[in-house]
């Protein structure tokens, strides 16, 4: 049976943060990069998450659940668009800092990286932060459709001498590998959580 996806929560403001008791993976990347995308292709369905060709279309937390497996995947705001205000953006970063450093549920972060680019540094940076909150990172190279597979190979092998794993090259727009991707967010395959899980029965 395939996997069903439901918004469950939209959060705009820190005091719309509470507590989720359920594994949560975050999908985290700069704006742009396909984050939303992604739900509908693993969703299977055009419209649930808005996409938009301008960046900064997500401004808010997304709570997906995903049944019948009870965790959820958190589409979060990217990083990196410079349109909106200092203030706008500061806002989203202490969202986003509160939401992470309040949260013992966050199993992992898909770190969505443009499989047209070498690795860029806001995007090192954003790995050095999940890894200072030791969160696992999951990472995940976009838009394949849109790179030659020599071209691709050669940013995945660069991201693998960096992240000591090899990337999954994906794409929304033909479904490349999305049973693959599946499999990769499946959160009993990430060995930290169920660690965590088994040690609080
Ligand atoms: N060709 C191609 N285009 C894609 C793919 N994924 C996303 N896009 C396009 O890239 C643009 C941005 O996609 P979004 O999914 O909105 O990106 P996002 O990371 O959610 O962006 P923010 O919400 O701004 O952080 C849209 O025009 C999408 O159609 C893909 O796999 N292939
Ligand atoms: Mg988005």
């Amino acid at each position: 049976m395939d996997n069903t996806l439901t918004l469950i929560k939209t959060v705009y403001e820190i005091n719309q943060l509470e507590e989720l008791a359920a594994p949560q993976i975050i999908l985290a990347g700069r704006s742009n990069v396909g984050k939303s995308s992604l739900i509908n292709c693993l969703a299977n369905r055009k419209k649930l998450a808005k996409i938009s060709s301008s960046p900064g279309k997500t401004r808010s937390l997304n709570y997906y659940e995903v049944s019948p497996h009870g965790y959820f995947l958190v589409d979060l705001p990217g990083y990196g668009y410079a349109r909106c205000s200092k203030t706008e953006r500061a806002k989203w970063g202490k969202l986003i800092d509160k939401y992470l450093l309040d949260n013992p549920h966050v199993a992992a972060a898909a770190v969505l990286l443009d499989s047209r680019h070498t690795p860029q540094q806001n995007d090192l940076d954003l790995i050095a932060y999940f890894r200072h909150c030791n969160i696992p990172i999951l990472p995940i190279m976009t838009k394949s459709d849109k790179t030659k597979q020599r071209d691709r190979a050669k940013v995945q092998n660069k991201w693998e001498d960096i992240l000591k794993v090899k990337p999954l090259c994906v794409s929304s727009k033909t479904g490349m590998n999305r049973t693959r991707l599946w499999n990769m967010l499946d959160v009993t395959a990430i060995p930290e959580l169920a660690d965590i899980e088994e040690e609080s029965e």
